[in-house]
């Protein structure tokens, strides 16, 4: 056989694409049998050119929310009164507990200055408008605790809201210690949301500084816009598998921190090389992954419902390794951005480097097969 460059055998654009695109869906689903996928794949192809995607959305009932995995270990509060929180028929609209009244309680320049800036992170309050956040400002009061006080007894009923200005508290759930606030956040909305027993102990360890609302404020400014946030980004929340290293309150907090973008078809929403500000959830549509290859893109991925994109940034603290846009119609996301990502997804961090590895391994792979065909 000749050896002659002109008789070596040219593998064309078109060819590597097509099996650049398969060997990624390929590798990425790791379906059971190669040559049903195969076939599949390319009559799907041949059929219909753009949707190659995965729709698999199982589970999408509200019937299904939150069966916590073993590891969970979920408390025994919870199990007596409801799997999640999150699961029940709860109607904020036929909600009477208002008595037409709102607090307010007068206060200085410099008490209402670090009502603000206490309250600024608070993600209960970011949907509400102006207008509802000064009744909210107006409404709280200042308390201050010892070391060792009772602020929340797990079992009561709900009376007040926290905003921590100062101080470190932990909770307990049935005596065990689940967590601690040093400094920062917000306790007590549990059970004045749900309409509940409180779920857990809040005891101070230091002196410090809460700010209060009662029920009633509460419930009236906070109720429909916090209930409804939740509400809306539950199902999301629950069938991103990442998530479900979150504990169940953990991801309500996390549904506060979302905020919704829609995009339209050909939109970018991410481009390779910007700095990140955040990391993006798909509530509905498809997302194409292009990674900049000479003077052009090339679609290494395409991305569906509940799958989620923009984390490797964030992660690797380097600048968008792709460009990603809105394909095949209007695309929703859920946003969230980098400040609440590190807070609130400090746990599923591990899970995200095991996604990221994937995608390491894959450039090599694909690399090295691709150079192999290069040298046919
Ligand atoms: P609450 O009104 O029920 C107790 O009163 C408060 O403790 C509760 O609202 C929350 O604000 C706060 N699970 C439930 N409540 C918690 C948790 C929590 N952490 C703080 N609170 N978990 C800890 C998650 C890290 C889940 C444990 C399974
Ligand atoms: P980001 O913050 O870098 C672009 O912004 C996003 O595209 C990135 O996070 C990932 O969420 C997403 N390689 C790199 N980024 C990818 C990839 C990918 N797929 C999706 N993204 N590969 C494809 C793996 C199926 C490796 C290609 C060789």
């Amino acid at each position: 056989m000749s050896t002659d460059s002109s008789r070596r055998i040219q593998v064309p654009d078109e060819l590597k694409e097509v099996l650049l695109q398969f060997s990624i869906s390929y590798l990425v689903e790791q379906p059971p049998d190669l040559i049903d996928f195969a076939a599949d794949y390319f009559n799907k192809l041949q059929a219909n050119r753009p949707a190659t995607g995965s729709t698999d959305n199982t589970a999408d009932d509200n019937q299904s929310v939150n069966s916590q995995e073993g590891d969970a270990e979920p408390p025994a509060v919870q199990s007596t009164r409801r799997k999640s929180v999150f699961a029940e028929a709860y109607d904020p609209e036929a909600d009477d507990d208002d008595d037409g009244a709102t607090a307010v309680f007068p206060k200085t320049d410099e008490q209402r200055a670090r009502l603000i800036e206490s309250v600024k992170n608070v993600l209960l309050f970011r949907s509400l408008e102006k207008e509802q956040m000064n009744q909210v400002l107006d409404a709280m009061f200042e308390r201050k605790v010892q070391p060792g006080d009772f602020i929340i007894r797990q079992g009561d009923d709900g009376d007040n809201f926290y905003v921590i200005e100062s101080g470190i508290y932990k909770v307990y759930i049935n005596d065990k210690h689940i967590s601690t606030y040093t400094h920062t956040g917000l306790f007590g909305e549990l059970a004045l949301l749900y309409n509940m027993p409180r779920a857990a102990t809040v005891q101070a360890e230091t002196v410090g500084l809460l700010w209060a609302m009662d029920r009633q404020t509460f419930r009236r400014i906070l109720l429909k816009s916090a209930f409804k946030k939740r509400k809306m980004y539950e199902e999301l929340l629950n069938s991103v598998p990442m998530l479900k290293a979150l504990q169940n309150y953990e991801r309500m907090n996390l549904a506060d921190a979302l905020v919704t973008k829609t995009y339209e078809d050909g939109e970018r929403i991410i481009k390779q090389g910007d700095a990140a500000d955040g990391m993006y959830f798909i509530e509905e549509g498809t997302v194409s992954v292009r990674m900049d290859q000479d003077d052009s893109e090339i679609e290494i991925s395409q991305l569906g419902k509940g799958q989620y994109f923009g984390e490797l940034a964030l992660v690797t603290h380097r600048p968008r390794a792709a460009s990603v846009y809105a394909t095949g119609g209007t695309v929703k996301l859920a946003f969230l951005d980098v400040v609440c990502f590190e807070r609130l997804l400090g746990r599923c961090i591990n899970l995200l480097q095991r996604g990221i590895c994937d995608y390491r391994y894959l450039e090599l792979d694909l690399r090295a097969y691709f150079d192999s065909l290069q040298s046919i």
